[in-house]
């Protein structure tokens, strides 16, 4: 029985004997630790509970406001939600119902201490408050600590030897050790349908992540509809009308997401990988030259033109009246200089400026352009690393994304000695697979884990798991996503001692079967089987 596949199928083929054994008032669990079912991912930061177990009437169950408590429709309809999930995932793994006298819990008293919040942001606060006894309680100061609190809740459930839903007496206090915890999603390598983005959304709140960001166009499609600049799309979308994301797509993701506790951060990624802006924007891009005159071909956007920056003024003001978060992704990474070098227009412009043969101070000045403009338009923004490796300077207020796998620790020690805040992607680029259990790599590495002072451990922010798209459509995002990305979900929310593979692995395997009874399509983490195949 040290097995927790072995524990499991004890669970659900023992326990769906009809002569199953009510002991008493209390129903006695033998086996009851962190690893077996009931157990949470990501792990709180403080745990505790016992053997005693309450009965829990899954079909009647209901989330209830406490008398103090201040209310709103989008707890509402997460308490819908999460009935929903516990009555489903109940009837998924086939579990009988004993609503007998043994001592069971029928509400989930929930208190909110402060008004609800409409949107989440980058200050949002998300502690709660978890405790199961007699009477089973759930208190934070913010909407976004109980969601959190009753992801947690449903993940205490778990199945009696006598097939009872029941919960462990237990106490938790929560609260994320980093505030940014996000999935990057590439949507123009491959477009994803909506359905593919909020089933993405959803298991992101099951992994209590906080932050989508939207690597929404690139190169090879612009499916994002820009009523300043229609063409973008009309010609720049890999097809115009089914391939695009239109204002009410979008409205449509950022409320899925709101209701979650999800901010949505769209990255316009230039002056580098905006090929496809070039077909609706003619005069954006640097025609390139070979042998003298223009060759057909387009490099990065051209930095020297006025018409440039009244594009992107317009752009991005047109993107800040659909995205409702105050942050906005600005790309700069990967910019190539050759076709810059080889247009005379551009050599001429930078003789005038006195910068010649200098490409990162033409970079700096694009970048600078486009920071001042988000600036006024009231944006904060993010940039990835390159944008600091080419010297750019930039505002105190840039938040800077190491991506590259080199010395990714050098790098934040680097952008955090500057006093900048750091999100760390760098080790974290689940696109990249490979045979074995990599999920260990993605687990072990640590965003504070650098030569620092405190106050440089202080700027990092956080981290995201990417999903690049180039080899990623809706048919394989889930199942790389999860629970790969649940490693990295438990690194960002979890203490920093919490670091053990071994310890972390039935919980993982849980979270994962967890996952599918909620219909996400996660693969497995290596051998063996879900407890909810079995009857
Ligand atoms: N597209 C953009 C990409 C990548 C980056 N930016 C990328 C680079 C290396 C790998 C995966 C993705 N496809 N715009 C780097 C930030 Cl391994």
């Amino acid at each position: 029985m040290k097995s927790v596949a072995l524990f499991s199928l004890f669970l659900f083929c023992v326990g769906a004997n009809a002569n199953s054994q009510i002991k008493g008032e209390k129903v006695e669990i033998n086996v009851r630790e962190l690893g077996s079912p009931g157990s949470v991912w990501p792990q709180p930061q403080h745990y505790s509970s016992t053997t005693q177990t309450y009965a829990v009437v899954a079909e009647a169950f209901q989330f209830v406001y406490s008398s103090t408590s201040h209310k709103c429709d989008l707890l509402t309809e997460a308490f819908k939600r999460y009935e929903t999930l516990i009555y489903n995932n109940v009837a998924t793994i086939k579990l009988k119902y004993f609503p007998r006298d043994v001592a069971s819990i029928k509400t989930l008293e929930v208190d909110l201490m402060s008004p609800c919040e409409d949107y989440p942001s980058d200050h949002m606060k998300e502690s709660y408050a978890l405790d199961v006894a007699d009477k089973a309680s759930l208190t934070s100061d913010t909407v976004w600590g109980i969601l959190r609190g009753l992801e947690t809740f449903s993940q205490l459930l778990w199945a009696s030897d006598s097939n009872q839903v029941v919960v462990n007496k237990t106490n938790i206090i929560d609260y994320p050790r980093y505030a940014f915890r996000g999935v990057m999603i590439d949507t123009a390598r491959h477009y994803l349908p909506l359905n593919a983005i909020l089933q993405t959304l959803d298991a992101m709140s099951y992994n209590k992540f906080n932050v989508l960001h939207w690597h929404i166009v690139d190169d090879q499609s612009f499916p994002y509809v820009s009523d300043v600049y229609p063409d973008l799309s009309i010609k720049g979308a890999y097809d115009d009308r089914t391939h695009i994301y239109t204002r009410e797509d979008i409205a449509a993701v950022i409320e899925f997401a709101r209701l979650r506790g999800i901010r949505v951060i769209p990255e316009f990624d230039s002056p580098g990988h905006s090929t496809s802006w070039g077909k609706g924007q003619p005069g954006l891009l640097t025609p390139c030259y070979s042998n003298g005159k223009p060759d057909g071909t387009f490099g990065p956007i051209n930095p020297t033109l006025n018409s440039t920056y009244t594009f992107v003024k317009n752009l991005f003001g047109d993107v800040k009246q659909v995205f409702h978060d105050n942050y906005i992704h600005l790309g700069g990474d990967e910019v190539q200089f050759n076709c810059w070098q080889s247009n005379p227009n551009i050599t001429k412009w930078m003789s005038d400026k006195n910068i010649t043969g200098d490409y990162s101070k033409l970079e700096q000045v694009y970048i600078q352009n486009v920071i001042d403009i988000s600036e006024t338009i009231g944006y904060s923004y993010i940039v990835w690393q390159e944008v600091i490796d080419n010297g750019v300077k930039v505002q105190s207020d840039t938040v800077v994304e190491v991506w590259k796998n080199n010395h990714p620790d050098q790098e934040v020690a680097k952008v955090t000695a500057m006093g900048l805040r750091a999100i760390v992607s760098a080790p974290w680029y689940l696109n990249i697979i490979s045979y074995g259990q990599d999920w260990h790599k993605y687990y072990q590495y640590d965003p504070s884990n650098f030569n620092g002072t405190a106050e440089q451990k202080a700027l990092v922010m956080g981290g995201e798991a990417c999903i690049w798209g180039e080899y990623v459509d809706a048919t394989n995002l889930s199942p790389r996503l999860w629970p790969r990305a649940s490693a990295v979900a438990e690194r960002l929310w979890s203490a920093e001692s919490v670091n053990d593979v071994d310890a972390a692995y039935p919980r993982l395997d849980q979270q994962r079967c967890r996952m599918i009874r909620r219909g996400i399509p996660a693969q497995p983490l290596y051998i063996g089987f879900c407890p909810h195949e079995w009857k």
